[in-house]
């Protein structure tokens, strides 16, 4: 019961001011009402089902670690699923490591794990479902592995921190919601087969300037561009697209106002953060370590590696940059 009512305080904050949204996109009414199952099978802090392949769906994960290992067996079966809701409102989890043998993330299945902040899925997972990390506002990037053909909507959806996302390589359509309401997404990377972006994928994603849409796909209205401002929509300041020429993505740049240009294998500057030398939306240490490796001659950098290194920008990477860079990790100094 407590999960319900928490979901649907988080519903109501999510939709307020929302005019444009289209409920019937997304299975709210099943938010509302299920709550997160109990599995016929109890091993520790995980609760299971056998499904009819003899393999286990976790139902349930009642732990309170902050780093959970989910084992890829549980009553000597093999996992192959996390549930629906398996995860959901867990506070305490910032780090999940999912093993090699699930293929399948359930609806809401890390829903409003606020903690959360390392998630790796593995290569193997085909299927992401229905608002599986909606609301996790720690996790900043994540890397989907290009074993996953087949996502739901709104799986993004509300991560007030969620930075940069590379999407699977055999992705053919980018579902409606995905990344409702992302503040801090700067960057998306959409591989080339999709063949369209569902409506409002990523609307009121206010931090993003920049998106470059694959030759093939095409755009539902107001899906990419666009923001909320009260009950209308509006564009996004600064945001334009990096578009092919003749593509239907220009079509829709010309439809909607947006801002285009096209996309002839240029570098978009919009993507390059100084200092994250290895795009993963974070600059870290492993950023300096990388930059020191560069300076010392251990290991040379690309050009893209040089560009993004160059934070003083006079066309060198030197010490300068390096401890210009260890002193915003080390939260002395913004770059
Ligand atoms: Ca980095
Ligand atoms: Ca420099």
């Amino acid at each position: 019961m407590k999960k319900t009512i928490a979901i649907l305080a988080a519903l109501v904050m999510t939709l307020g001011g929302a005019a444009y949204l289209p409920m019937q996109e997304f299975s709210a009414g099943a938010v509302l009402t299920a709550s997160a199952a109990t599995g016929e099978f109890t091993d520790g802090a995980y609760q299971y089902n056998v499904k009819a392949d003899g393999t286990v769906v976790i139902e349930n994960y009642t732990g309170s670690e902050a780093t959970v290992k989910i084992p890829s067996t549980l009553g000597g079966k093999t996992v192959t699923e996390i549930g629906e809701r398996a995860f959901a409102l867990n506070r305490s989890i910032v780090t999940v490591n999912i093993p090699d043998t699930v293929k399948v993330l359930g609806d809401h299945a890390f829903f409003l794990c606020y903690s959360l902040t390392n998630i790796s899925i593995p290569d193997g997972v085909t299927t992401v479902k229905n608002s599986c990390f909606w609301g996790d506002d720690s996790l900043v990037s994540v890397s989907m592995p290009d074993s996953v053909t087949d996502m739901e909507a709104l799986v993004f959806a509300d991560c007030k921190n969620l930075r940069y996302v590379k999407l699977p390589a055999g992705l053919e359509e980018l579902p409606g919601y995905t990344f409702n309401k992302c503040p801090s997404l700067t960057r998306c990377d959409i591989p080339e087969g999709v063949k369209r972006i569902g409506g409002n994928a990523f609307i009121d994603c206010t931090s993003l300037k920049a998106l470059l849409v694959p030759a093939g796909a095409s755009i539902d209205d107001y899906a990419v561009g666009f923001g909320y401002n009260g009950d209308t929509i509006q564009n996004i300041e600064g945001f334009k697209m990096y578009v092919y020429q003749n593509s239907p993505a220009e079509e829709y740049a010309k439809n909607f106002s947006v801002p285009y240009v096209y996309y002839e294998g240029q570098p978009i500057p919009e993507f390059e953060t100084k200092g994250d030398i290895n795009d993963d939306g974070k600059v870290n240490v492993t950023d300096v370590s990388k930059i020191a490796a560069h300076v010392k001659g251990i290991k040379s950098l690309d050009s893209a590696g040089i560009s993004k290194s160059d934070v003083n920008g006079d066309g060198k990477v030197n010490v300068t940059d390096v401890s210009k860079i260890a002193a915003q990790v080390k939260g002395i100094k913004k770059l």
